[in-house]
């Protein structure tokens, strides 16, 4: 009889075991129905926050061994990423790494570059990497290899950039294009834009000027300073219907058209566009026309026909480094275990700080005046693609997504909102971004420059205690009584969170990886959150209503809106000159 008792016993005691285990692993597979945030994953990590938060990197750094135990350098690419200035010890990165494994981010990229339709409220595939897919594999959309008509674009966007630099493309007039201007908008615009910026010093090619901006400011400012004679645009449209784009095309065309004639669109004006119907009926002929495709989001086709004014004013082999440089990310991040994984890592300390310290925005501070439209573009890459609420599963989030991302290159920044990261409420976690090897090198600026860098977060990390306050007042000959007064004022609190984001030079190839580095960080972010990253349906309403009130503010329609809306556009109306 005791005997089966205790079998009895140790049967139930199995049978709860397995219950629990099987359950866990259930609820592993299942991570919405039960909520990330139910998850054993989740719950750890909530477990090591409690407890980490109390500790300083002061303390942390203790252990001298840190720096190699969380930073990863890479020789062939030239890039030492230390992430050792985290608020993070060797079992909250192991729970990261947990959650990264469990949200299956390898099974999910592998479905992004292999052509999956993983954008799916839009039902695209999402293969900007194939665009810079330098190997020889095949990619395939709905059962057709899309290289061969990557590869004939690109040849496409090489001959044009060639002839254009050569001079064999010429004006109507048979004068050289010494301007090009690109006329965009969002991912039209943006990553051509941040890129001719960021590789200026390598520049051999035609002057090129961004216009996108619906105020006729925009281009007013820009045709100003330009002969037609000499004079390309190039009108750079996914959809080809862009309000923004359209009107500032058109009213560069007549711009032309009245002082060259009709005829000069042929050689003055190039699309780049999926629609070829659109592009003819602007009186674009087909042949200047440089195709991408639905596959290519906005935000995410720089590496396309949209970079052809990157091409024109750094040359196409440059743009093929840059190509290569994203490349060799896209290797890294399919192959790297997560545990080395550049944009893995990244991705799970963003994750880290924006669920569990709460922290609502990510700085990003190049530490190169080559790179200041860097942040701005990654505000759209970011934000357009991670500011969502909505899961997998079609059901509102009960946890936070993407942050507020913003920045200035330093030292700029230094002078102006730093003092908010250092000594304000908000917690910040930054992305500090450097080279060793400038590409220009004049006199002592570079060493001046990347003495802040490093200083920079180092102070955010350590800061300055209240001893070491007052030491520095007593060594600059303060007042006991003024002591008094300035010591809280000069006290740094530190503990702020800073990535270190070091490349040994700043070139195309580099470039290339730097952007595919956030390009992932952002990918891997989306599926931990379980958003789909790709589409934004959020763009839309105020579209919508813009064209309900236009007609409003030309008396053609009557104004019909909510209070506020409507005395405004009232106002306007009755103060139009
Ligand atoms: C980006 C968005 C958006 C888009 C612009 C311009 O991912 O889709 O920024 O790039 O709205 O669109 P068009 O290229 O179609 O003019």
């Amino acid at each position: 009889m005791r005997i089966y008792f205790k079998s009895l016993i140790i049967s139930v005691c199995l049978i709860l075991l397995f219950s629990v285990l099987g359950f866990s692993a259930y609820r592993e597979r299942h991570m919405s129905k039960f909520g990330l945030k139910n998850t054993p994953q989740w719950q750890s990590l909530e477990k090591n926050y409690r407890e980490i938060k109390k500790i300083h990197l002061r303390d942390l750094f203790k252990d001298e061994n840190r720096f190699n135990e969380f930073s990863i350098r890479d020789n062939d690419l030239g890039i030492t990423f230390d992430y050792s200035k985290n608020i993070i010890n060797s079992d909250t990165f192991k729970l990261l790494i947990e959650f990264v494994k469990v949200a299956k981010v390898n099974e999910y990229a592998k479905k992004m570059f292999s052509g999956e339709k993983i954008n799916w409220t839009e039902k695209r595939a999402v293969l900007h990497t194939a665009l810079r897919n330098r190997s020889n594999m095949p990619i395939y959309v709905d059962g057709k290899d899309v290289m061969p008509e990557i590869k004939a674009v690109l040849k496409k966007m090489e001959n044009f950039s060639n002839d254009l630099r050569s001079g064999k493309w010429v004006g109507v007039t048979g004068g050289k294009i010494t301007d090009v201007v690109n006329i965009g908008i969002g991912g039209s615009d943006l990553g051509p834009k941040m890129v001719c910026e960021a590789l200026k010093y390598y520049a051999d090619g035609p002057n090129v000027y961004f216009v996108s901006n619906i105020d006729g400011a925009d281009i007013y400012e820009v045709l100003k300073k330009l002969n037609p004679e000499n004079t390309l645009f190039i009108v750079a449209s996914k959809t080809f219907t862009t309000l923004e784009t359209i009107t500032n095309a058109l009213t560069a065309r007549k711009w032309l058209t009245d002082k060259l004639g009709d005829k000069a669109v042929a050689n003055h004006f190039v699309a780049l566009s999926t629609n070829a119907k659109k592009v003819k009926e602007f009186g674009i002929d087909e042949n200047n026309m440089f195709e991408f495709w639905d596959f290519v989001g906005g935000r995410y086709s720089l590496w396309s026909a949209i970079g052809l004014p990157i091409a024109c004013y750094v040359g196409f082999d440059k743009f093929a480094e840059l190509l290569d440089g994203a490349y060799y990310i896209d290797q890294h991040f399919l192959n790297a275990p997560y545990e080395k994984n550049i944009p893995v890592i990244m991705a799970a300390l963003g994750v880290w700080y924006n669920n569990f310290f709460r922290a609502s925005s990510h700085a990003v501070l190049p530490y190169s005046q080559y790179l200041n439209k860097f942040p701005a573009y990654l505000q759209q890459g970011d934000m357009e693609s991670n500011g969502k609420t909505i899961n997998f599963e079609g059901d509102r989030v009960n946890y936070e997504t993407g942050p507020i991302i913003w920045g200035e290159p330093g030292t700029n920044g230094q002078h102006s909102f730093y003092q908010l990261i250092h000594q304000g409420t908000k917690f910040i976690p930054c992305d500090f971004i450097g080279f060793v090897n400038p590409p220009e090198k004049i006199g002592d600026h570079h060493e001046k420059l990347m003495a802040n860098y490093f200083a920079q977060a180092e102070a955010l990390s350590f800061g300055l205690t209240k001893e070491e306050a007052v030491e520095n007042l007593k060594k600059a000959g303060i007042s006991p009584a003024d002591i008094k007064i300035l010591t809280p004022h000069k006290i740094f609190e530190g503990n702020k969170p800073a990535n270190s984001i070091l490349f040994d030079e700043l070139t195309p190839r580099t470039l290339g990886a730097l952007i595919a580095l956030y390009e992932h960080k952002i990918f891997t972010q989306g599926i931990m959150w379980r958003i789909n990253s790709f589409d934004q349906w959020g763009v839309e309403l105020g579209k919508v209503l813009a064209n309900v009130i236009l007609p409003e503010l030309k008396g053609q329609a009557d104004n019909k809106h909510d209070n506020s809306t409507k005395n405004l556009i009232k106002i306007f109306n009755s103060n139009k000159k």
